[in-house]
């Protein structure tokens, strides 16, 4: 996709020179530095975040600067989250839920650009309280340039929430990402590990006192739960077929290396591995780094855009069926608080936790199922996934 991936902080309004060229704004320096001026805050944050703050609409704090009180005492300043697939459903019911707080300024890590400045329209944010940049975790060029854009914005990096996923419950056949990998697996779990590996450094370098880094994952990846045992069940095996390359041709779509693709699995696999990745991220960082690494739960969020291309009937049932029958349901609002409560709620910082919600919409700390935590196989899906995203 061209270069609309530009960066675009949901206020800037790009000077008339610069319509139809978003990387020319981020590249005129001039009209930064008269700016720059202008602000009467620390530059500690590098230029272009000041820049696009200039030319804000409303009058917000700098993302990721640090604040004064009148008395010029200084605050924790701004916090700065990015949220992959904060176009819809829970990751822009979360971006609203951190925005509204006024503490975090939102990186809504986006596909579709023009969505997405819908949906935050939509959902009432405030203008000010989020940057759309584009991201399409199906090419891994794109995490990369996503990676790129968002150096280059200056903002720091405080929490990162791979929050984006599809997923294909009625396909019989796998399609691919760009890099050739089943489509799935290569979205929800493989331009997220490159995404996560390469942000690293940035949350490495941030000062907020609790940097975070969450994975979702979901009840349906885990087999110790009724709701993980609905056929098909997930299950990676001995992970032959992501070995082999997931290009279905000449091997397996599946990460187990099962001769027949089914896309219900697929999804499912892909939930495991978020979880692995966590729990490993985990293992290899946290004691080096201090980053809270946690996945989720969030609750069965039964109305969002991920059951897109199930079948109309299940589509009309699925959410009365969740609501009154598993009373398993979840809004997209309460899921927002609660992904939101993961990124920011300072009792939650420890590290390589799995939260879920009981009725009282408590968080507690979730049991995986033995796969979704079996440490072999996340280092195996670890070093696989590093070579396949070019890391090693
Ligand atoms: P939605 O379909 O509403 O949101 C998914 C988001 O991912 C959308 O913004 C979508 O973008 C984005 N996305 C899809 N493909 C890509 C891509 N290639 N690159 C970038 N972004 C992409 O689903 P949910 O909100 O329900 O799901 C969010 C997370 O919650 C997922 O990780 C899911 O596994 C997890 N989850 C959901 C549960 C539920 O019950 N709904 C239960 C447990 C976990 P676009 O808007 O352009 O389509
Ligand atoms: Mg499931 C306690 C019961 C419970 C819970 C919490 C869920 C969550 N589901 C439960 C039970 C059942 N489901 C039962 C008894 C059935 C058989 C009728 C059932 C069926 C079902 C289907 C067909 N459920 C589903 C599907 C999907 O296509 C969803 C899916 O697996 O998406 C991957 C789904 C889900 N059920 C859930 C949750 C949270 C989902 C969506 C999932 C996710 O993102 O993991």
């Amino acid at each position: 996709m061209a270069l609309q991936a530009a960066v675009l902080p949901c206020t800037l309004s790009v000077p008339q020179k610069h319509k139809g060229n978003l990387a020319a704004v981020v590249k005129d320096t001039a009209f930064l530095t008269v700016h720059q001026k202008q602000s009467t805050q620390k530059p500690r944050v590098p230029s272009l975040s000041v820049r696009a703050q200039a030319v804000a609409t409303a009058p917000v704090a700098t993302p990721g600067a640090s604040t004064s009180t009148s008395a010029n005492k200084k605050t924790l300043r701004q916090g700065v989250v990015v949220i992959t697939g904060a176009s819809s459903g829970l990751g822009l019911a979360a971006a609203k839920a951190l925005a509204e707080t006024g503490k975090w300024h939102v990186v809504m890590a986006c596909r579709d650009f023009l969505k997405a400045a819908k949906a935050a329209k939509g959902a009432g944010m405030a203008e000010g309280s989020y940057t759309i940049m584009h991201l399409d975790l199906a090419s891994l060029d794109s995490v990369r340039q996503f990676v790129d854009n968002f150096r280059r914005a200056g903002m720091p990096l405080d929490a990162l929430v791979c929050n984006a996923a599809i997923y294909r419950p009625t396909a019989r056949t796998p399609t691919f990402s760009a890099d050739g990998y089943e489509m799935s697996v290569g979205v929800n779990h493989l331009g997220h590990f490159l995404l996560a590996r390469l942000l690293l450094d940035d949350l490495r370098k941030s000062d907020y006192p609790s940097r975070r880094l969450v994975i979702l994952g979901s009840i349906t990846g885990n087999t110790n739960t009724l709701a993980g045992n609905i056929p098909p069940k997930a299950g990676l095996g001995d992970l032959r077929g992501l070995a082999g390359g997931l290009r279905g041709q000449n091997g397996s779509a599946m990460i187990d290396g099962s001769e027949s693709f089914d896309g219900a699995k697929a999804y499912k696999d892909s939930k495991i591995c978020n979880m692995l990745t966590m729990q490993e991220l985990h293992r290899r960082y946290h004691e080096e780094t201090g980053i809270t690494f946690a996945s989720l739960y969030p609750g069965c969020i039964a109305t969002t855009g991920l059951f897109r291309e199930h079948i109309p009937l299940f589509r009309l049932l699925f959410p009365p069926f969740q609501k009154f029958i598993t009373k398993g349901f979840v809004s997209e609002a309460e899921s927002g608080k609660r992904l939101a409560q993961v990124v920011s709620d300072p009792s939650l910082t420890k590290s390589g936790v799995y939260w879920s919600w009981n009725k009282d919409s408590a968080s507690f700390e979730n049991q995986l199922s033995q796969e979704a935590s079996d440490p072999e196989k996340a280092r195996k899906l670890w070093e696989i996934s590093e070579k396949f995203v070019g890391l090693a």
